[in-house]
């Protein structure tokens, strides 16, 4: 399945770029430590905010890996951006915790901000080395357990860069809330 709809919380799957989705209020950065731009993720989303992002997001930095902050969209069509730095797979530990800490922050501060609409990459599966399959779990086993507690939060889109990757959460999504 692609999309599936749970205790009236949309969660849909979608190839694409994360810089690229206008009709959501906040996207998720995979972020680094210092809130800069990077590559993946980070790249893309600083290349399409511009410098201001990076202005905005200094004082707000270091952050640990698990934690998630909030700065405004700048030039992406966002209001907000949600940065979230996760773990680096084999050095950051636990990371499966760590892991469900960015997406369980992200929400929280979407749920803070009465956001509606948001989309998450697939955090720590690029740079950071995380195998999709069990990252995709741990989002998506993170998005189950909050869900009843959201008010605000009525659609939860994962971005994805490839097709290969679109067959790896389909089966996950599956196995999780099928
Ligand atoms: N839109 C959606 N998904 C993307 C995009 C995009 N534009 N670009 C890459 N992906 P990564 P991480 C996928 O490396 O593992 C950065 O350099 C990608 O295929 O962006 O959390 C930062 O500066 C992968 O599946 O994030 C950090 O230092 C997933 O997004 C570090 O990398 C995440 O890949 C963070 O590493």
């Amino acid at each position: 399945m692609r999309e599936t709809k749970q205790s009236g919380i949309t969660i849909e799957l979608k190839r694409g770029d994360i810089a690229n989705q206008p009709e959501i209020a906040a996207v998720v950065n995979a972020a680094n430590a210092e809130l800069r731009i990077g590559g993946g993720v980070a790249g893309a989303i600083h290349r399409a905010a511009g410098p201001e992002l990076t202005e905005e997001t200094r004082s707000m930095a270091p952050i640990e890996p698990g934690e998630a902050v909030i700065s405004g969209g700048h030039n992406l069509p966002n209001e907000y951006i949600i940065h979230c730095l996760g773990p680096v797979y084999g050095e950051d530990k636990p990371e499966d915790k760590l892991l469900a800490n960015c997406y369980s922050n992200a929400l929280d501060l979407a749920e803070d901000h009465q956001i509606e609409r948001i989309a998450f990459p697939s955090i720590s599966t690029g740079a950071f080395g995380y195998p999709m399959k069990d990252a995709a779990r741990v989002a998506f086993q993170t998005v189950q357990e909050k869900m009843n507690g959201l008010e605000y939060v009525s659609l939860i889109r994962f971005v994805l860069w490839s097709e290969g990757d679109i067959a790896v959460h389909e089966d996950v999504m599956e196995e999780v809330f099928g």
